[in-house]
């Protein structure tokens, strides 16, 4: 019977059937899949086949894991080497951003949108909290939605407030699954509770917002949309890790930049001050954002000497 993994709490699997039937599952043997080393081998989105253990207790084995059509993997906070997939099958990413109490950075939101396409996630932006945009935040957005879209990327204004843009979120996300993420206190759970109603997450006051160096080992847990389609929670997970890339593949995770690297001089071109560079041309004339380069140039230097 085929099935998908909804949350995961160790060695114990919630996933539910085709028939919607939920089993409380678990694996037996040894599994080994995408050759990758994990701390769980089984991710929430997975589809699996199971088999009925106990019909009384609703329990269930694992027999066959199907392959991901695409995983988010981050690394282990105490083991470097070890991977721990978050989730997987996923059509998109969503992160939620605020422009205010508290700020989300342009390289902050750069950095998941590269991580995003390293995985072959698409990406959408919401910036939530608008009932506090004034002049300065009006402007950033306008910025901000300029830039993205531009790059192709869907952008998103939400006020869970204001009740505003939640409507159009909500379409965004239909028949889809959507894995959530972002900054503490940007108000994640607060629009998780306004889209899937009844849910009742718990809300941080933003003077509980702490953010750094919490590592709260919380496992993602997948909800359905009431319209269809499936939403991600990942509670405590900043961001995504950085897989390995080189310095020579960053720009292909920018999208603006990947549809303009065969006009480069040299094929091997990093687009700081080489001749011919048509990355630095685009900039010069506007057709790509400054600081969409500029963030790929913050990035670039962080990859540092080494080149995976
Ligand atoms: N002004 C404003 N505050 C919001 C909005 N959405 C959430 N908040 C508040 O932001 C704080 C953090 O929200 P929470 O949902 O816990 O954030 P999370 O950490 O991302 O899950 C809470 O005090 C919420 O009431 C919004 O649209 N506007
Ligand atoms: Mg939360
Ligand atoms: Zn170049």
């Amino acid at each position: 019977m085929k099935a998908t993994v909804y949350k995961s709490t160790g060695s114990w699997y919630t996933v539910k059937d085709e028939s919607g039937k939920w089993h409380n599952a678990r694996m037996k043997g040894v599994f080994k899949i995408d050759d990758i080393t994990s701390t769980n081998p089984l991710a929430v989105g997975d589809f699996v086949d199971i088999e009925v253990e106990n019909e009384l207790e609703n329990s269930a084995t694992i027999t066959v894991i199907h392959e991901r059509g695409n995983y988010i993997n981050r690394q282990s906070p105490r083991f470097k080497h070890q991977h721990h997939i978050v989730a997987s099958n996923l059509s998109q990413s969503m992160l939620v951003a605020t422009l205010r109490e508290p700020r989300t950075s342009q390289g902050f939101i750069d950095r998941f949108l590269v991580a995003s396409e390293m995985y072959h996630v698409p990406a959408v932006i919401v910036f939530n909290k608008s009932d506090l945009f004034r002049e300065k935040e009006e402007e950033s957005y306008g910025h901000f939605k300029t830039m993205y879209e531009a790059a192709g990327y869907q952008v998103f204004r939400t006020s869970t407030v204001e009740n505003s843009g939640i409507g159009e979120l909500s379409a965004a996300m239909k028949d889809k699954t959507t894995l959530i993420s972002g900054h503490s206190g940007v108000g994640k759970s607060t629009l998780l509770n306004h889209i899937l109603p009844g849910l009742k997450q718990k809300t941080r006051d933003v003077s509980g917002w702490s953010g750094k160096g919490q590592h709260t080992t919380t496992f993602a847990e997948m909800f359905d949309l009431p319209g269809g389609g499936r939403l991600i929670d990942t509670p405590g997970m900043r961001e995504f890790g950085l897989v390995e890339v080189s310095k020579q593949e960053l720009s292909h995770y920018f999208p603006e930049m990947r549809a303009r690297l065969n006009d480069c001089q040299f094929n091997n071109c990093q687009h700081i001050n080489e001749p011919g560079c048509a990355i630095k041309e685009a900039v010069r004339n506007g057709e790509i954002d400054e600081d969409r380069y500029v963030s790929y140039y913050n990035i670039l230097e962080s990859l540092g000497e080494k080149s995976y």
